[in-house]
């Protein structure tokens, strides 16, 4: 069959929200690049740039074939001047110049191996790197000042940093179930996150809580935060109000629901060869229940793991929403909001749906909600944007 003298008329659209996006696709010498340079403008606190190469990342990750010239780019959205040019390098040349040197260079490198310390940011990591630090242990060497969740973030760095299998996820789900039950009956547990969209491994395991009796989940945060702390299962927790309530663009909402909707990072302690026994419990640990990660020296060895996982608890009112904010991919996530602004007028948020006039609009499924933005329903598997 001759390539590309006919190009067949793959009609991409350009909102991230309205295409299937596979977990495996034919471009990843492609999008690998450019979201080197994504990460790389996240790194500069450049938004804007890393936004544009993620889209285009994105938009070659929805192609139902390989690009293998220029022509197959013709007619495509979302691909900028800066990302063109990338990708004519890396078809003409096999590699990208720009992309190279950025991933050679120190400043890449230092912010990468700094902000893959579990509680570090972007405005940490540049700050120690101006200071001259570039590995984690510069951190300990130098005596930074670290918080809870950075210490915590060294202590389990190796860990923390080893993909979370599927096997392990399942692990996790059978105790956080375990914690649920003992507290509330009834209750709703989903997997979240990447998990749901299919993937193999994942950087932690997240999870929804809801319960179908409104109000019932009151609450319940703290009372299975205890029930794991006493069984020696967390190395660490801290509870916050869901981030999308700290954005100044967010929906208006009522308040009561500012209380409501907790989100728990954590550490879990994860026995090794338990996974997918159904019970992961076992209390004959080396040594005792461990409070945030102060007073334990303990070291992953060759018995447990630590493994990162994000809880939620949401109103049953709020669920598909919630649901469908915590499944991602992050870039559909962030699009799915664009398309309600700008091209309805509406604002979605984790919570709520609010039409242009500031109605409140119900959903009671993923559905409804792609169906009230005038979407064409897309599958958990194919939201890999
Ligand atoms: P992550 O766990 O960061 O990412 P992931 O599960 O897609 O991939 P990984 O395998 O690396 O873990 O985020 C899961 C989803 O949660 C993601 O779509 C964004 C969403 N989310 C937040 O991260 N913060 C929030 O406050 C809300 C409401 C949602
Ligand atoms: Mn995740
Ligand atoms: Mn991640
Ligand atoms: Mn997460």
């Amino acid at each position: 069959p001759k390539p590309s003298a006919d190009p067949p008329a793959t009609t991409v659209k350009s909102y991230a929200c309205q295409r299937r996006t596979p977990l495996k696709h034919h471009n990843t010498f492609l999008t690998d690049a450019l979201e080197i340079l994504a990460e790389n403008a996240e790194f500069n606190e450049n938004e804007g740039r890393s936004v544009a190469f993620r889209r285009s990342a994105s938009v070659l990750k929805a192609l139902p074939h390989v690009v293998r010239g220029m022509d197959d780019l013709k007619n495509l959205p979302c691909l900028g001047e800066h990302s063109v040019r990338v990708i004519k390098e890396i078809l003409e040349d096999g590699t990208s110049s720009e992309v190279e040197s950025t991933r050679q260079s120190e400043q890449y490198q230092a912010m990468k191996a700094l902000t893959g310390v579990f509680g570090v940011g972007v405005k940490s990591a540049d700050r120690w790197f101006r200071e001259g630090l570039r590995r984690p242990l510069d951190l300990i060497h130098t005596g930074q000042k670290l918080n809870l969740a950075q210490q915590a973030g060294v202590q389990y760095y190796n860990d923390l940093n080893r993909p979370v299998t599927k096997r392990e996820a399942v692990a996790i789900s059978h105790i956080v179930e375990k914690a649920v039950n003992a507290v509330l009956s009834g209750a709703i547990i989903t997997l979240m996150g990447g998990f749901r969209r299919g993937k193999e491994v994942g950087h932690d395991v997240d999870f929804l809580i809801t319960h179908l009796e409104e109000g019932a989940e009151e609450g319940l945060m703290p009372k299975v935060l205890n029930w794991l702390e006493e069984q020696g299962l967390l190395l660490y927790q801290k509870t916050t109000r869901n981030s999308y309530l700290e954005s100044k663009d967010g929906p208006a909402r009522p308040p009561h629901n500012l209380d409501r909707f907790e989100r728990c990072f954590s550490i879990f302690k994860l026995e090794k060869g338990k996974e997918g026994s159904g019970t992961s419990l076992n209390t004959s640990y080396d040594s005792g229940t461990t409070e945030g990660i102060t007073g334990t020296t303990e070291q992953p060895g060759p018995s447990w793991r630590a493994v990162r996982v994000d809880l939620v608890v949401s109103p049953f009112s709020q669920f598909a929403f919630a649901t469908l904010g915590w499944t991602g991919s992050k870039l559909f996530e962030r699009e799915l909001r664009r398309w309600a602004g700008q091209e309805k007028g509406m604002s979605l948020s984790s919570h709520a749906l609010y039409d242009s006039k500031q109605r409140y609009l119900r959903a009671n499924s993923e559905e409804e909600i792609f169906a009230h933005l005038g979407l064409e329903y897309i599958p958990p598997s194919e939201r890999n944007a």
